[in-house]
């Protein structure tokens, strides 16, 4: 049987939990690029992604599934269109506990907007249990005022059930047809 290998992308801001994400979900011992976090202006934790992660989850099919984490990092962000290439969907995942984590998720929205139009995208927010505003309400308003209807989910990355929701709505959302290509 030949398999087909689909690749996913996982991107929001520093801390929002990606690396933790694919970590969570990869049936595979994850790649990570994390180092010491001592440049990071914020200094928000000790350690930050790099270059990438790297992580594959196993379908029941027999299909894979490759799950690239991008740096949270901007100064990084040349990454972020080499690790989109050939990307079938994104999972954009936002710090709750950020200080306007609404405008950061618009510069998300905005830094793939061509990818987002391309494909398809899911919207994961982490750290609702440390803050609990802005409320997913609050979020969707704010996309409704730029017409969009994006799925959008309370998650915490630790979670493996959490991060899978994601992905099934990620892969529900696409072409029907992704299982022939
Ligand atoms: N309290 C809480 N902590 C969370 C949640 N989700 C993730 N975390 C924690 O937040 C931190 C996220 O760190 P990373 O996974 O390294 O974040 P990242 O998005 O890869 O960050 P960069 O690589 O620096 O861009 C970890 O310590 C997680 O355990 C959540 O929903 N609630
Ligand atoms: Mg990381």
């Amino acid at each position: 049987m030949t398999k087909n290998h689909h690749k996913i992308i996982f991107s929001g801001p520093v801390g929002a939990g990606k690396t933790t994400a694919i970590h969570s979900i990869s049936d595979t011992a994850p790649v990570k690029t994390d180092t010491r976090a001592s440049d990071m202006a914020k200094n928000k934790k000790s350690h930050t992604t790099v270059a990438m992660d790297y992580g594959v989850l196993n379908l029941d099919d027999g299909e894979q599934i490759h799950l690239y984490g991008t740096p949270g990092q901007e100064r990084f962000d040349f990454m972020w269109d080499i690790l989109t290439e050939g990307a079938i969907g994104l999972v954009l995942l936002i710090d709750n506990s950020d200080e306007n984590p609404i405008s950061t998720l618009q510069f998300f929205l905005n830094a793939f907007k061509k990818f987002i139009a391309e494909k398809s995208v899911v919207i994961g927010i982490t750290k609702m249990d440390s803050r609990n505003t802005p409320t997913l309400e609050d979020y969707r308003k704010k996309l409704k005022e730029s017409s969009l209807t994006l799925p959008i989910f309370e998650v915490d990355a630790r979670e493996k059930k959490d991060i899978s929701l994601l992905l099934q709505t990620l892969l529900f959302t696409l072409d029907p047809n992704i299982n022939e290509a």
